[in-house]
């Protein structure tokens, strides 16, 4: 006998009917997000953020470590800060470190080195990699903590659409100011930097297809 206890999973169960139609609710609602760059300063209530990490907290993770930390930012001189780092980087980025294809790619979202979203947004959910966990004098290794935390801002970008706000999965590179800005230990390793809100009065997107079902899924019955 298992020294673990296992206690019941409540599953709950739908007609296929009801199935079709909740998965083809869930893809309108998911088609419809879009990464947003410019966004209105009004404030959103720190309740609604918590909320969205905790749904991102819920994400399934390798030995079930969480090895994830999210950083919830709304402090207008940690956002000044975190600006001046990211564009510093930025700047090198778009003048000589990208390679003429990169630019290339990126030059149908008209992105440059400069990122007042970074200030403009309510927040900024910084998200951190934990690699080890410290425990004592000890370090207790983490398992699969890419696809974990990879799978949890997946939820994460998920449950902000969901909530009704925008948000872009901005990653400046390098980005190892943003755990010196915030003060995180060396176990901590930043994953991806996600301003989050209102979008702008008026904002456009660039007029993007996503890949057909053809293109995407292989179905092997
Ligand atoms: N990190 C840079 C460049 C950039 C890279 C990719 I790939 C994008 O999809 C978008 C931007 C920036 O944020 O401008």
């Amino acid at each position: 006998m298992s020294d673990f206890r296992f206690i019941p999973y409540r599953h709950k169960a739908y007609s296929e009917e009801e199935m079709l139609s909740r998965a083809k609710e869930f893809y309108a609602l998911l088609n419809a997000r879009r990464s947003i760059r410019e966004f209105s300063d009004k404030p959103v209530p720190a309740a609604i953020i918590e909320n969205i990490i905790m749904t991102a907290s819920t994400a399934p993770s390798g030995a079930h470590r969480q090895p994830w930390t999210f950083c919830a930012v709304a402090d207008a001189a940690l956002k000044r800060e975190i600006r001046k780092a990211a564009e510093a980087e930025e700047y090198e980025n778009y003048h000589g470190r990208m390679p003429k294809e990169w630019l290339d790619a990126l030059a149908p979202f008209c992105t440059d080195w400069k990122k007042p979203f970074l200030e403009t947004a309510p927040w900024l959910i910084v998200v951190f990699r934990r690699i080890y966990e410290i425990k004592g004098n000890t370090k207790a290794n983490n398992y699969y903590v890419n696809e974990s935390v990879g799978i949890a801002t997946g939820m994460l970008l998920a449950a902000i659409h969901y909530a009704g706000l925008v948000a872009l999965t901005h990653t400046p590179s390098p980005m190892q100011f943003l755990g010196r800005i915030l003060n995180r230990s060396e176990n901590e390793k930043p994953f991806l930097l996600i301003p989050v809100g209102y979008p702008a009065d008026g904002v456009k997107v660039p007029d993007l297809k996503r890949k057909s079902k053809e293109e995407v899924l292989v179905i092997y019955s």
